[in-house]
């Protein structure tokens, strides 16, 4: 690493400031169009160089190391074939605020705009998916730019940036200092707004606090479990957000989202007053913008967010507050309690509805999955980690694994399948001393599956769980639904799972009841080899039972 000016190839350059803002791992697909940098990593060992085998998994296991640590998740891709193949995480990133920088080698500057090999205008290309994206030009000004990409990945609403690095700025030399490493910059909430919130919550009767969002930490997890708690409010978390909360709280009410339990619903149908904390109330948090009704809630909305262009953006806060979650929270800790008593009941209820629903009910025939994660969640602790994609099979973890603290849970709000494998991998990488374990469908472990060699290669530890239907379940009940008796596309022929796995080198099994599928997650957790657990489910089994609404009507 330079501090002074001597000359350094761009690539050189490029490395150095990774080093220089704190990066210790790096995922990539290698290409010719960025060898400069590739050489580069071969002389820093103090970045750990993760190869994948396909960039939409590479850079997925970059997002989801993003938004394990909350440090921007670095990737790097070769232009065209490898760019578009790596911008679902992109897209990952974006929608789950996830801090991400992606760095694309393009073609040399001379030949730009003539469509050459495997050119693309990648600038134009992720303008609609990043949160910024640029092409360096110039080799002097890399420590600039990319200083400016981890900024700007991690300020405000954490994001994907995407710098496009042509091919002669990697290998061209400049005489240029080395940036400062970055600082996160937190906005604090002023005094009057949060007095003001405390006000509306003191004057509430059945208040309802949402935490949700990026730039989660441990400490605002801690302080909201105490908040909510001395203060006797309830506190439900954003989708895909159950671990910023522990879920053995008191205060805990559940998690808003796709298969959310009906009395949530209702609960939030009923509540005078919303607290949002850092979630941007998405699509599935707020049912399809009916449950929270957009743009206009029908309780008053304080809404909470470190970026002043999510406030107003959707919804309507009566009271907007920029702020870093835990800067608020750590505020509203510091002000006196209003009348707790007063939500009891309320709060209650609330925490009593979640502990039903995360129950399982009567065994089912075969593998009982509903009581495989329940006991599953028991046997591995707090400090498991839990990854999945989209499917079907999502809704009995969220519903059955209950989070014990922040970091545990890695799955995409955008529901993008394909994405549970290789977080699971990039989990362990950055903490081989948790357990790991990995859920997907069938259909979700095919779009990932090649990764198995990445976990071997790497002793990336993870029990990889697959739930196999043989279909694409989730649109097969969507087609049950609405086209009754007309399936079509959603039969899937799949692989011999554990003859598949084992040729990875993987140790495999496949199991036939919930205290099977138990053990094998529970000793391959701690093994020194990746392993799969082979789940057949009966493709008539969708979702877990719906449990009835406090009317007593089935939902
Ligand atoms: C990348 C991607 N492609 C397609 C979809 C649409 N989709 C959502 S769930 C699903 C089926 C998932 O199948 P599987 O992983 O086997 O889980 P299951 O629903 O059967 O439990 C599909 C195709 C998606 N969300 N993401």
């Amino acid at each position: 690493m330079s501090a002074i000016s001597e000359a350094r190839p761009g690539g050189r350059i490029l490395v150095d400031q990774l080093v220089v803002h704190g990066t210790d791992l790096v995922f990539c697909v290698p290409g010719e169009s960025y060898l400069a940098a590739l050489d580069a990593l071969h002389d820093t060992p103090q970045i750990r160089l993760i190869v994948g085998r396909m960039e939409a998994s590479a850079a997925n296991m970059a997002c989801a190391h993003g938004q394990l640590t909350g440090r921007p998740g670095i990737f790097f891709a070769t232009r065209g074939p490898g760019a578009t193949q790596a911008s679902v995480a992109v897209h990952t990133a974006r929608q789950g605020s996830v801090p991400l920088i992606m760095f694309v080698g393009q073609v040399p500057r001379a030949h730009r705009d003539r469509e050459a090999f495997q050119e693309v205008d990648l600038d134009a290309m992720f303008a609609p998916l990043a949160k910024w994206t640029a092409t360096i030009d110039d080799p002097a000004r890399i420590p600039e730019y990319v200083s400016r990409a981890y900024r700007v990945a991690t300020a405000g609403r954490p994001g994907p940036v995407v710098l496009s690095l042509p091919e002669d700025v990697l290998t061209e030399t400049a005489g240029v200092p080395d940036a400062a490493p970055h600082q996160v910059v937190h906005p604090t909430p002023s005094a009057g707004a949060v007095a003001r919130m405390r006000e509306m919550v003191a004057r509430a009767e059945r208040p309802l606090v949402v935490v949700g969002g990026g730039g989660w930490s441990a400490r605002a997890a801690a302080d909201t479990v105490a908040l909510c708690e001395s203060w006797g409010v309830p506190m439900a978390t954003a989708f895909r957000c159950q671990d910023y909360v522990d879920n053995g709280s008191p205060a805990y009410c559940g998690t808003l989202g796709l298969g959310i339990d009906p009395r949530l619903a209702a609960r939030v149908h009923e509540s005078d007053l919303l607290l949002v904390i850092g979630a941007r109330l998405d699509e599935p948090t707020t049912g399809s913008y009916l449950t929270i009704e957009a743009p206009r809630p029908r309780q008053p909305l304080i809404h909470v967010h470190a970026d002043p262009e999510e406030l107003g953006r959707v919804f309507e806060p009566v009271l907007g507050i920029c702020a870093g979650s835990a800067e608020f929270v750590a505020a509203a800790r510091a002000l006196p309690s209003p009348d707790s008593a007063r939500f009891a009941d309320w709060t209650a209820a609330a925490a009593a509805d979640v502990r039903a629903f995360r129950t399982p009910g009567d065994a089912v025939a075969g593998v009982d999955l509903a009581r495989a994660v329940s006991d599953l969640c028991d046997a591995l602790g707090p400090e498991a980690i839990v990854t999945n994609g989209a499917g079907n099979y999502t809704l009995w973890v969220h519903r059955f694994w209950r989070f014990g603290r922040f970091g545990a849970q890695l799955a995409p709000v955008s529901g993008a399948m394909g994405y549970g494998l290789p977080a699971a991998i990039a989990a362990k990488l950055a903490h081989p001393e948790r357990p790991v374990v990995s859920f997907s469908g069938d259909g979700c472990f095919m779009m990932g599956c090649q990764e198995l060699a990445t976990a071997v290669r790497h002793q990336a530890n993870v029990v990889f769980v697959v739930v196999d239907n043989s279909s694409y379940g989730t649109i097969r009940m969507h087609q049950q639904r609405r086209y009754p008796g007309r399936p079509v596309a959603t039969e899937l022929s799949n692989p011999d799972f554990v003859a598949f796995a084992r040729s990875f080198g993987l140790r495999a099994r496949s199991v036939t009841d919930a205290h099977e599928l138990v053990n094998a997650v529970a000793d391959g957790v701690w093994a020194d080899h990746p392993s799969l657990v082979h789940v057949p489910l009966s493709s008539e089994l969708l979702t877990p039972p719906r449990p009835a609404t406090h009317d007593g009507a089935a939902a």
